[in-house]
């Protein structure tokens, strides 16, 4: 579990993600595509389309917003998350047939992208915020196996 402290860090690095959500959302989204291609099957909406059209999709922009506005609502439950969880978790693995590794991969692009956009985002940041996102991959993951 975090401490207080713990989330207060990663609630200071986040806020910058929050002055420009949709913005980080998407390069954290494209990033995903080109470091990971196989997540990219897993949306109906953007399998198809070419890395070009990738780049100027206002949906690929929409949808990381909808991702980064998600976390932010769970990060400010400091560890109280779980109403939020069960329903993405239910959604992801029954609907969506995301496998969880996937969220460890999403997490591991979401540190990197914020390290280049941030400029003060030190270790102590960086390792709060990679924690805080293996708290929420693991109590995803608690609700993906009941
Ligand atoms: Fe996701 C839809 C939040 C990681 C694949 N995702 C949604 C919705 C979110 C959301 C809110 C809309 C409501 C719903 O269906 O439920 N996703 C998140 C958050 C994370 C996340 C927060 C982690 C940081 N999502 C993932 C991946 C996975 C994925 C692990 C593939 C690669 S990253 N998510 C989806 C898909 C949808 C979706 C396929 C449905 C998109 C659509 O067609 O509208």
């Amino acid at each position: 579990a975090m401490s207080e402290g713990e989330w207060n860090v990663v609630l200071k690095a986040w806020a910058h993600v929050e002055s420009d959500p949709a913005g980080i959302g998407q390069a954290v989204l494209l990033r995903l595509f080109a470091d990971h291609k196989e997540t990219l099957s897993s949306f109906p909406k953007f399998k198809n389309l070419s890395p070009a059209e990738l780049q100027s999709s206002g949906d690929v922009r929409a949808h990381g917003l909808i991702v980064v506005n998600k976390l932010t609502e769970v990060f400010k439950k400091k560890g109280e998350h779980a109403n939020s969880l069960k329903p993405l978790a239910e959604s992801h693995s029954k609907k969506h047939k995301i496998p969880i590794q996937y969220f460890e991969m999403i997490s591991d692009v979401i540190v990197k992208v914020m390290a280049e956009k941030i400029a003060d985002f030190g270790a102590d940041g960086q390792a709060a915020v990679r924690k805080a996102l293996k708290v929420f991959t693991t109590d995803i993951g608690i609700f993906y196996e009941s």
